[in-house]
């Protein structure tokens, strides 16, 4: 092989050579630009499931559900409130709405009790204070249904003061056939069924 020849062949290997190492730095570049970018977006994800776990760890129940009549004591219980903080409660049902703080327990659980009015659907909202903005921790809707039952105590067809003198017999027991809106107990709220069927 001539000197020439010698040289072109060190220059071709030469650039072979750089050209090699130029595609290999380019996927070294790409690599590590993917990963740089794999990096914040795999972090964002994580913290975006854990505020979203940390969201769908609270939750609320009711007891009894549904709720039969007006009146009717129900408890509504909820669990996975940061510990720390006040739970805002909103309210509304067909009547209006009313909001109030609770402080939950040690374990982040919270209860409350409370008594029908309209018959309808409730709904309850739950908020806990996070780094300064109000988030909604958990909902919990309900129906609230009319009770069936006839304010016509003794069944003769008419509500009258038959009908009102086995309500006043029966005050304040559970009595199940004077109890009309069925919330445990022959009170106010039978009474004032019977009177808006009031025949006469
Ligand atoms: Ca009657
Ligand atoms: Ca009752």
């Amino acid at each position: 092989m001539k000197a020439d020849d010698l040289v072109k062949e060190s220059v071709r290997q030469a650039r072979q050579y750089i050209s090699y190492h130029k595609q290999l730095d380019i996927f070294i570049l790409l690599g590590v630009l993917i990963i740089l970018l794999t990096i914040p977006l795999t972090v964002i994800s994580v913290n975006q499931a854990r505020s979203l776990e940390a969201r769908a760890e609270a939750m609320m129940s009711v007891i009894p559900n549904p709720v039969i009549g007006r009146g009717t004591e129900y408890t509504v219980t909820g669990s996975g409130f940061t510990t720390n903080e006040w739970v805002s409660i909103s309210m509304a049902d067909p009547g209006c709405c009313m909001a109030f703080n609770l402080w939950p327990s040690e374990s982040g659980s919270i209860s409350f009790n409370r008594l029908t009015g309209d018959p309808g659907t409730y709904k309850i909202d739950a908020y806990q204070r996070e780094r300064n903005k109000l988030v909604l921790k958990a909902t919990l809707s309900f129906e609230v249904i009319e009770s069936s039952k006839s304010a016509d105590i003794n069944d003769d067809g008419v509500v009258n003061i038959f009908d009102a003198s086995i309500l006043a017999s029966r005050w304040g027991t559970r009595d199940p056939d004077a109890d009309l809106n069925g919330n445990g107990v022959v009170d106010i709220f039978d009474a004032s069924i019977m009177a808006s069927n009031w025949d006469g």
